[in-house]
């Protein structure tokens, strides 16, 4: 077993979960990412409820995709579109690949985390392209990811994605969602709807809001959690509820009741076109 390596006064790195993790405890928030997905694991304010659902039966040694936090949908969003091709993983690769840590720094708003991709042998056989994709990270007061696309090839590339967070909530009854707009997609009809006043759940939920404003307000019982996107271009809200839980073997049948995703995404079919030695950025804030 490889030691707990100290990385800031702030920052550590174990391997105790069989992939890299880094631990986060600073005077804001404790946080933990782990570099197989570049994935946020956990995020907590100092006195408050933890902002992001972790599945109590997430599995975190790398064999599958991780369920909770906040995976990265990349480079597309969802079954694989027809320009990528059929049978290739749901949401991309990004969340299943091992990123690098190119750094990590204490400053006085909080932590920063500095994760990268590139394009391999693995990555060019899902996806011919060559490409650096970069996660900043700031644990702070808010926490904040920026995803970054470069296009390292020759040719243009085109792409989807999705800040994929998990909120942890109190209660679906106690939940009421405003900011998300009028217009949806709603993925599990394929009917395009109209939002009626705030969202409240109850019932399996899987929505494409296209026109949502730039803040999306969580309401729970005794907190409003905000998600705060930029540069997306829409923004995906999903609870698979009883049935859809129990069909997953990384949820617990009531995992449903203590989580809703609420994503910061690109998911219009023509994607985000990126020309060569061009990149493209998109963020979320949880506040
Ligand atoms: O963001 C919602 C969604 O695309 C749903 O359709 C649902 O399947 C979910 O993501 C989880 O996908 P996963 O591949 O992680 O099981």
């Amino acid at each position: 077993m490889q030691p707990i390596r100290t990385l800031t006064a702030h920052c550590s790195l174990s391997h105790e979960t069989g992939q890299p993790q880094l631990s986060i405890d600073n005077g804001y928030a404790k946080a933990e990412i782990s570099l197989f997905g570049a994935h946020v694991l956990r995020y907590q304010r100092h006195g408050e409820p933890a902002t992001l659902w972790l599945s109590d039966k997430a599995v975190l040694d790398g064999s599958k995709p991780i369920r909770g936090g906040i995976p990265l949908c990349w480079p597309w969003f969802g079954p694989a579109p027809a320009r990528v091709g059929s049978g290739k993983p749901a949401h991309g690769f990004a969340r299943t690949s091992l990123w690098t840590l190119d750094g990590v720094s204490d400053h006085e708003d909080g932590t920063l985390v500095h994760l990268s991709l590139t394009d391999s042998d693995a990555s060019r056989a899902l996806w011919p392209h060559a490409f650096e994709l970069e996660l900043d990270v700031l644990v702070g007061k808010e926490l904040s990811l920026v995803l970054t696309t470069r296009n390292t090839g020759k040719a243009p590339i085109v792409y989807n994605a999705a800040l994929h967070s998990y909120l942890q909530i109190s209660s679906p009854e106690a939940i009421s969602v405003t900011g998300l707009g009028e217009p949806y997609l709603d993925k599990l009809s394929g009917q395009d709807a109209q939002q009626q006043g705030a969202l409240t759940l109850s019932a399996a939920m899987d929505r494409i809001y296209r026109q949502a404003d730039t803040i999306v307000r969580i309401k729970d019982a005794e907190r409003t959690t905000q998600v705060v996107s930029g540069n997306h271009d829409s923004v995906v809200v999903w609870n698979p509820w009883q049935e859809g839980a129990s069909a997953m073997a990384d949820m617990s049948d009531d995992g449903y009741r203590t989580m809703l995703c609420v994503e910061t995404a690109i998911t219009a079919d023509a994607g985000v076109t990126i020309a060569p030695d061009e990149e493209h950025s998109f963020s979320t804030v949880l506040i």
